[in-house]
């Protein structure tokens, strides 16, 4: 309602969007309407952010793995997401076992976005998901497996580091790409 002309995406970003995903004008249009009626003022604030994390994860803590994506997805470094970084972020996402996935699953273990991935950096992620997990879901853990730091360590052992050694991005890539159990472990998919 009201005034939509206005409040249209621009020419810009949308053919920018539409190189850069794989989405079609009519998704792209659809989906700005869409994020303009639940945000207003066409930017999501960190703790918008984490809200909306917290709905997903009602039972445990989400509050610092929010943190990281939220930082993995505002790539301009504003402290706020935009449309087009909102978008790029669900292309991203939303894709499955994909180098473009992998590319961001890197961004977001690399913590102090530097280009490269350390074990320190892989254990504070591994933290991070650690919160997530569901009680249920804790309790079905393998032994090897059952803390962040034995997940990390676990993790780690696919990309054949040294703990001081540091990954780069198409090392991640293609560790976790040939490795089921890396795919498994950078990521926490509630099991149900
Ligand atoms: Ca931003
Ligand atoms: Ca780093």
């Amino acid at each position: 309602m009201g005034n939509t002309k206005s409040g249209a995406v621009s020419k810009e970003i949308l053919e920018d969007l539409k190189l850069k995903t794989k989405f079609s004008e009519t998704e792209i249009v659809q989906w700005y309407e869409n994020f303009k009626r639940q945000c207003p003022t066409g930017r999501i604030s960190q703790e918008e952010f984490q809200n909306i994390y917290r709905k997903f994860f009602p039972d445990s803590d989400a509050n610092t793995y929010a943190q990281h994506v939220f930082r993995s997805f505002d790539t301009n470094d504003d402290g706020t997401l935009d449309f087009k970084e909102y978008i790029i972020a669900l292309h991203m996402t939303s894709t499955g076992k994909t180098t473009r996935k992998l590319e961001w699953a890197f961004s977001l273990f690399d913590v102090d976005k530097n280009g490269y991935i350390t074990k320190t950096e892989v254990k504070e992620i591994c933290t991070a998901i650690f919160k997530l997990i569901s009680k249920e879901d804790m309790a079905k853990l393998p032994q090897d497996e059952n803390t962040a730091e034995k997940r990390a360590d676990k993790l780690w052992k696919y990309f054949e580091k040294d703990d001081d050694d540091r990954v780069a991005e198409g090392e991640f890539v293609k560790g976790v790409l040939e490795n089921d159990g890396a795919l498994r472990l950078i990521q926490y998919e509630p099991s149900k």
